[in-house]
């Protein structure tokens, strides 16, 4: 095994791990929240398990089945070991010392504070420093990825950028732009706050700052999974990449668009002038356009792969997917989940309509649909597909990695379409116990809490099948040669040689100006009024 396989392999290890841990929160949580009785139920250990739930779903799993793949694109590309091996493993250690510190903040109880840890809400010093450090290893990783991109250029002059590395480019680009708001919270405003070295917080400047970073933070996640469903998925239905522009046209344009919006997450916030706010919410309509080309896109490919199978008719071609594969099923069943997904953010986008869900169970149904579905099935399809690869092991347990995804699949439509009705009958996000001690009100969602319990034990299953084919395949699993990735190839063949979608420099300028249109403005003037700080609420 290579050096960089060896590394995209430990960083995936982190992810899978992380997850099953997360998966084993979230049970307890779809439990509680239905008023189920549980030895050890408490509202300090519910929110304490949303925390790490959250974060560890939403920045550790992430993170690192990023991380990891992206190691494996480039080692790919490449057919060599990427350039800075040490750096890359310290950015690894970083990560996974700064990790494993959030984490032991968290379970000792002393970062209470949710994953988009708000101001005035105070945690330990350590959950801070920790998640510095998480971003800081991640950012050698995209440090070496840039290098590795120079040095996959020079090695093929002339030659259009691959596409898995065009997008993971473009992921890279969006990390290092948006992370930049978040690391300015942490270090200038939450660590020295928790230190004591500063008395007050101003909570909108965190709020802003945050979701500068949160809303890129999805495109983060979403891009690595397009990439599989761009280069990965119509090779698996028999098929091709149906457009090769459009793909990477989708690409550029998530670089443009995927920071100016993240005004669209504090329509409720006072302080933050109501036209900035309708700008944002333009350019989140603006940001559905390259996902809408990505359904188009992808639904093609799909097509002629399932009529090169003997796939007829209208729609009887659906017949001839990938059904039964477990890469293909995660995907393919990840992508009608989107799609709902989609829908329910379109809601949530709209300025007005935002305040019918704002802060409801709506909310928590809308993003495992997209992140904890899209996003996280499509990962556990890619590892089914990759750790083999990278390993030199047969995927064990098969069986169990062809109902996963069908699991998963049921279990998010209990949980999350009764979490959207609730969230529509008026259920706030983020309790301990949605029974409101048996309130009136309460009384007519409690069945469709019960319907999201029923769902979150389906995803435990799920989740646990998943964990357990992987640990089977890494320490079970027979052993083969490690074997290269294999893209899908376009329908037709695109122009030789470099084109406009290979200027990253050209679409990461463009992409800043943006966020100075978006942002400048707004953060001046927040800046120049009389600001009132809130001391922190310490949670230890
Ligand atoms: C094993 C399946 C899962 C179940 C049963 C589950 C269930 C839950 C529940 C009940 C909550 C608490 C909601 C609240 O009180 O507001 C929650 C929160 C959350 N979940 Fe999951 N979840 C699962 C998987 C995932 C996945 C795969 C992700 C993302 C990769 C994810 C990301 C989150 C996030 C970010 C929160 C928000 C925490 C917060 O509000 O601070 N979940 N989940
Ligand atoms: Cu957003």
């Amino acid at each position: 095994m290579t050096s960089t396989n060896r590394l995209a392999l430990a960083n995936l290890w982190v992810a899978i791990i992380a997850f099953g841990v997360a998966a084993a929160m979230a049970l307890m949580q779809a439990l509680s929240r239905a008023a189920l009785e549980l030895p050890w139920r408490s509202p300090a250990m519910y929110y304490l398990s949303v925390t790490a739930h959250g974060t560890l779903m939403a920045l550790v799993f992430t993170t690192f089945f990023i991380m990891g793949f992206g190691y494996a694109i480039v080692e790919r590309e490449l057919g060599h070991p990427a350039p800075h091996g040490a750096l890359a493993w310290t950015g690894y250690w970083v990560a996974l010392g700064g990790t494993l510190t959030v984490v032991a903040a968290i379970l000792s109880g002393k970062a209470t504070v949710l994953y988009t840890f708000y101001p005035p809400l105070l945690a330990h010093p350590a959950f801070y420093i920790g998640a510095a450090l998480l971003v800081v290893g991640s950012w050698l990783w995209g440090f070496v990825t840039l290098r590795s991109y120079l040095t996959w250029t020079r090695e093929h002059p002339g030659q259009a950028t691959p596409l898995a590395l065009h997008g993971l480019m473009a992921t890279v680009i969006i990390w290092f732009i948006c992370t930049v708001g978040v690391a300015t919270e942490v270090l200038v405003q939450l660590i020295p706050l928790s230190l004591g070295l500063v008395k007050t917080v101003d909570p909108l400047l965190s709020r802003m700052l945050f979701w500068y970073f949160g809303h890129a933070l999805v495109y983060f996640w979403l891009l690595p999974a397009y990439i599989v469903w761009y280069a990965v998925l119509p090779r698996i239905a028999g098929g091709s990449l149906f457009s090769d522009p459009l793909a990477r046209l989708a690409f550029a344009l998530f670089i443009l668009l995927s920071t100016p919006v993240g005004f669209h997450h504090q329509f409720m916030d006072p302080g933050v002038p109501a036209g900035w706010k309708l700008f944002h919410t333009i350019l989140t309509f603006g940001i559905m356009f390259p996902s809408f080309l990505t359904a188009f896109t992808v639904t093609a490919s799909l097509e002629v792969g399932a009529r090169r199978r003997g796939g007829t008719g209208l729609l009887g071609w659906i017949k001839r997917l990938p059904w039964g594969d477990p890469l293909g099923a995660s995907v393919l069943l990840s992508m009608i989940l989107f799609a709902v997904g989609g829908l329910g953010g379109m809601i949530n986008a709209s300025y007005g309509m935002n305040a019918v869900v704002h802060n409801t169970a709506f909310i928590q149904g809308h993003f495992h649909l997209t992140i904890g579905t899209a996003v996280a099935l499509t990962f556990m399809g890619t590892a089914y597909w990759l750790v083999p690869k990278l390993s030199g092991r047969d995927l064990e347990l098969v069986l169990l990695a062809k109902v996963q995804p069908y699991l998963w699949f049921l279990g998010m439509l209990l949980f999350s379409i009764s979490n959207h009705l609730t969230g529509l009958m008026g259920m706030p996000r983020r309790v301990f116990d949605a029974s409101y001690g048996d309130s009136h009100i309460a009384h007519e969602w409690v069945e469709l809490t019960n319907i999201s319990a029923v769902g979150g034990l389906f995803l435990f299953v799920s989740a646990a099948f998943f964990v357990m084919v992987m640990l089977g395949t890494g320490l079970a699993g027979k052993r083969r040669a490690p074997e290269r990735i294999e893209w899908a190839e376009p329908l037709e063949p695109s122009k030789p040689g470099r084109t406009v979608f290979d200027r990253y420099g050209m679409w990461a300028a463009v992409a800043v100006a943006l966020v100075v249109i978006a942002y400048a403005y707004p953060i001046w003037a927040h800046l120049h009024m009389q600001r009132f700080g809130a001391p922190g609420v310490r949670q230890y």
